[in-house]
């Protein structure tokens, strides 16, 4: 049987067969499958190497290493075609908040935004409030993303939204969570949206930039409470 190149790129991401990755990441690119599409095939494959540790099937040093051959995938794709940013779009700030080191899941959601077109400012990980005020003030962004994997992050979160209503640019920043989150977290931290989705957040974030802060209640929001 023929198998598709997407599906042999999921199968050898899976694997965790990252000689094979890279080759089937040049393989698709020669044949004209655009960055987006090679990302979606890491991405599915990445889901993959999640499901398999979630089932305990694979340890935390596999996850840890489909994490580096995801990194690996960006880099490429980034020297193939340079993620071009859409002129006039206001910037999203996005951090890991203070007290956590987690960033797999905040550098995936980045890396879709820049291939979406969208300016990111990356923080990185364990960023306190006032970072990311300076940012928002230096920048101007109407778009503040905070990423958090553990229980203990929620105190940062709300100290965050906290700093950027005391430093008076609350009422132009809209505030959205990812990562261990819920709409209770979301009530609880004071942000504006919340997802567990990357790609759920990157269509939100697209259309928060492209609006004014006045509406910033998208028509597919998920926003809810
Ligand atoms: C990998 C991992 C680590 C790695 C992190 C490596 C790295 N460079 O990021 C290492 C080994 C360093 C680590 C350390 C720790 N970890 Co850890 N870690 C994990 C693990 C196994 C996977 C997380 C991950 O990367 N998932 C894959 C990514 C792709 O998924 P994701 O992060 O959820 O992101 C997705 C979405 O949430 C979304 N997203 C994420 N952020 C955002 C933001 C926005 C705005 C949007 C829109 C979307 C979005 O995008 C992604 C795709 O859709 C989880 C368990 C789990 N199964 O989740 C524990 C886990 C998060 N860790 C945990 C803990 C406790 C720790 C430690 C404290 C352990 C310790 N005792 O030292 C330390 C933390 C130290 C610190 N100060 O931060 C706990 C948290 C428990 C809790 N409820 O609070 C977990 C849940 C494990 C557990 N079951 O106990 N960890």
């Amino acid at each position: 049987m023929v198998q598709s190149p997407d599906y042999l790129l999921v199968a050898a991401f899976e694997r965790l067969d990252e000689e094979r990755v890279f080759a089937l990441v040049e393989r698709g690119l020669d044949a004209g499958l655009s960055s987006s599409d090679v990302l979606d095939q890491a991405r599915e494959g990445f889901e993959r190497v999640g499901g398999l540790y979630q089932a305990g099937a694979y340890f935390l040093a596999d996850l840890l290493m489909a994490a580096h051959i995801f990194k690996g995938v960006l880099h490429r794709l980034m020297d193939h075609a340079p993620a071009e940013t859409t002129p006039g779009l206001s910037p999203v700030v996005f951090g890991t908040v203070q007290g956590d080191i987690h960033e797999i899941g905040k550098n995936l959601t980045i890396a879709f935004m820049r291939f979406s077109g969208l300016e990111v400012i990356d923080l990185g990980q364990d960023v306190s409030p006032q970072r990311f005020v300076e940012a928002v003030v230096s920048s101007g962004a109407r778009v503040v993303c905070l990423s958090g994997l553990m229980t203990s992050c929620y105190g940062p979160m709300r100290r965050t939204v906290a700093a950027l209503g005391k430093a008076g640019v609350r009422t132009t920043t809209t505030v959205l969570i990812g990562g261990l989150v819920s709409e209770t977290v979301r009530r609880h931290v004071g942000a504006d949206f919340w997802s567990t989705d990357c790609l759920q957040g990157v269509e939100l974030c697209r259309e928060l930039v492209c609006s004014p802060r006045e509406d910033a209640v998208p028509e597919t929001s998920w926003r809810s409470g």
